[in-house]
């Protein structure tokens, strides 16, 4: 089953939204399998954006994720990677639709609220670059029948 990394980032956390954007991975159908609320160290921000080092906006970006706690999930499902994407939206919330998370509750691309994986290559290294594997939980939701048939 495919797995994404997901993170709720400092802005997320300190406007309330954990329950609300956890909710809307949850009703759609995913399952929660790793969950941490954590301070990210200068290190592990640099690692996971590591690709925007050379970017004006990167160090801007790393004091940003390390300015606060940041809610930490691995979710997993049918197409979950590519899914997660939609329903976080387009990385500049001013041209992220209604309905997606950044869309209803973001105005600045540096301040777009959650993180997610974007290709399987990329959530598989983002899952053990924050996880340990004994950190996911493996479990069978008991709904799972009236999700897939
Ligand atoms: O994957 P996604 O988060 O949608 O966007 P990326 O292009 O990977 O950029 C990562 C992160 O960097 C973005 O979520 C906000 C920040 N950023 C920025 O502050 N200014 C930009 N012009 C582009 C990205
Ligand atoms: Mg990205």
């Amino acid at each position: 089953m495919e797995r994404t990394f997901l993170a709720i980032k400092p802005d997320g956390v300190q406007r309330k939204l954990v329950g609300e954007i956890i909710r809307r991975f949850e009703t759609k159908g995913f399952t929660l399998v790793g969950l941490k609320l954590m301070n990210v160290s200068r290190e592990l921000a640099e690692t996971h954006y590591g690709v925007h080092r050379e970017r004006p906006f990167f160090a801007g970006l790393v004091d940003f994720i390390t300015s606060a706690p940041v809610v930490a999930m691995v979710w997993e499902g049918e197409g979950v990677i590519a899914s997660a994407r939609k329903i976080i939206g387009a990385t500049n919330p001013l041209n992220s639709e209604p309905g997606t998370i950044r869309g209803d509750f973001g105005v600045n691309v540096g301040r777009n609220l959650i993180h997610g994986s974007d290709a399987p290559e990329t959530a598989q290294q983002e899952v053990s670059l924050w996880f340990k594997d004994e950190e996911l939980v493996n479990w069978q939701p008991a709904l799972l029948s009236w999700i897939h048939e």
